[in-house]
């Protein structure tokens, strides 16, 4: 779509350097609902040129003394302040983000009434980052390091959590002293730029806080790679990825990667059944599986199998799918039709390969409208096929039967990636062993999917690298600067006398 329609669709623009701006060609694309198929708002369509215009713009704002003399105390007002202004829009946000992705409207006034938490800690840091002086092991010298800000952070989030995804990125970026540009992804667009507009009343200087909107093509290549983007804070997909790190790779940006997992969840012989079941439904079937840490395989050891299955299989078959915006509504529809057919696909590979389809495994009946999927369950004997390696991105399930702790731990660690695992025992020696063993940068035992500004995420080989969240994300935000201060009275002796 090149053209506005005559309809009256809401049309968002870009926020750059603290104005509303149309797009240079003057093209805007749909955004649609999900839960209908149909495309309910218009976002601006930009270009390189945007992309250029934006990055130089957050450049400015950068070097402007009104943000980089601005002490960390007066930052972390602000971002506390932005919180505040979050947490009374909530409910309002989290409306939009429904909209726009179809996650449950009671899932997303939970994460919008926890969100401005993230704000809050990292507004409790920004006083606390400071560096420390070394000692120094030479005489009269006077060394310390100071923490300074990396320059323009370019943050391209995905659309399955827009909000808090971007919030992970946003809140440490501020308080470092960093200006940003956020590339949401064309998908999930408005939820950000209905949250922008709380970035000048909070009082952030015009250019520190900007949205560029578009496709990856040209404006996620354009960011990625703009020689003044000193930073880089990419969730998405590994393919995406590549491109993101060889773009940034050109200007040595410093990057940080999510990108998803094939999390399990293991569940002993000792583990309380039913809490372990609810545990595997809340980690695949929450937000119809599209969360980066969504538990997609589930290994149950053989004395405990029937009794999981049992209680799984029949929760599962009673999830009330609906209307993302009702509140009864238990699963809601997949974020895009493209994200459907991915689904459909792995299900079928899945019967194809010898999989046997216990529970759903197609889309249900009577929606005439709207990208819903069943919650599905599959039962394998082994780890070995695609859809118990690749990730899917729905709300599939693999379960996978194994006896011994050695086996189960090989089994977690047989894929690429490395975000999350789940273990489900009573035995506090073991799940410590487990969890040492496990390659995962986030492990829960006997919980899944909690979630604080407080702890990091991360994870590793197709997972990504660097941490979001947690003390640990200020420093990727950050450089060290050390300062050498000689304290002598002496004269310096010629360089070329040997001495
Ligand atoms: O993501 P993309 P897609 C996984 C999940 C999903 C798959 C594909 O398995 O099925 O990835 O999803 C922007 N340069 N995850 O295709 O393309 C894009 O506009 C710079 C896991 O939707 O990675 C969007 O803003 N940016 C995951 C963002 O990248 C580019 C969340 C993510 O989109 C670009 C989402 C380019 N060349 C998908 N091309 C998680 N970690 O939770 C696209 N983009």
């Amino acid at each position: 779509m090149t053209e506005l329609a005559a309809t009256n669709l809401k049309k968002y623009n870009m926020y750059v350097n603290g104005e509303w701006i149309e797009p240079s060609n003057g093209e805007y694309f749909q955004s649609y609902n999900p839960a209908t198929g149909e495309p309910w708002c218009y976002i601006a369509k930009g270009t390189a040129e945007d992309v250029d215009k934006v990055v130089h713009a957050a450049h400015r704002a950068f070097l402007n003394s009104e943000w980089a003399n601005m002490t960390f105390t007066e930052r972390g007002r602000l971002v506390r302040k932005l919180g505040e202004l979050i947490a009374e829009r909530a409910e309002e946000l989290a409306e939009f983000e429904t909209r726009d992705n179809g996650k449950l409207i009671r899932e997303m006034r939970g994460q919008l009434k926890y969100l401005p938490e993230f704000f809050y800690y990292y507004a409790g840091l920004a006083d606390k980052i400071h560096g420390e002086t070394l000692p120094i092991d030479k005489r009269d010298m006077f060394v310390f390091t100071s923490k300074e800000p990396l320059g323009v952070v370019a943050a391209i989030t995905p659309w399955n959590s827009p909000l808090y995804l971007t919030t992970l990125k946003l809140a440490p970026a501020l308080v470092a002293g960093n200006t940003i540009v956020i590339k949401p992804s064309e998908v999930t667009s408005a939820s950000l730029l209905e949250l922008v507009k709380l970035v000048e009343e909070a009082g952030f200087p015009p250019g520190v806080v900007n949205v560029v909107t578009g496709f990856g093509q040209p404006v996620g290549d354009s960011l990625t790679s703009h020689p003044l983007v000193r930073r880089v804070a990419f969730t998405g997909g590994p393919e995406t990825a590549r491109h993101v790190v060889r773009n940034s790779s050109e200007n040595f940006a410093k990057v940080t990667l999510e990108l998803g997992g094939k999390s399990p969840n293991i569940v002993f012989d000792d583990a309380d059944p039913a809490n372990a079941a609810m545990g595997i439904i809340a980690g695949i079937f929450g937000a119809s599986g599209q969360s980066c840490v969504a538990g997609s395989r589930a290994f149950l050891h053989v004395d405990i199998y029937d009794k999981v299955m049992q209680i799984l299989v029949d929760r599962v078959s009673q999830i009330k799918i609906g209307d993302p915006l009702m509140d009864e509504t238990e699963m809601g529809p997949l974020a895009t039709k493209t994200q459907l057919e991915r689904v459909e696909k792995y299900v079928d590979l899945g019967i194809n390969e010898g999989g046997k389809l216990i529970t759903g495994g197609k889309k249900p009946g009577g929606f005439k409208q709207g990208w819903y999927f069943e919650p599905t369950i599959f039962e394998h004997t082994n780890n070995k096929s695609r859809i118990t390696r690749e990730e899917i991105f729905g709300p599939v399930l693999s379960v996978i039967p194994f006896k011994e702790e050695e086996e189960v731990i090989q089994l977690a660690n047989s894929t690429d990636y490395g975000l999350a695992v789940g273990i489900w025992s009573k035995d506090g020696a073991r799940a410590h062993r487990v969890a040492k063993a496990v390659r995962a940068g986030i492990v829960w035992v006997n919980t899944y999917r909690s979630i604080s500004p407080i702890a990091p995420i991360g994870g590793s080989g197709l997972s990504g690298f660097g941490r979001e969240g947690g003390y640990e994300a200020i420093n990727e935000y950050m450089q060290s600067k050390v300062v050498w201060i000689n304290t002598s009275t002496e004269s310096i002796p010629d360089p070329f006398i040997m001495r």
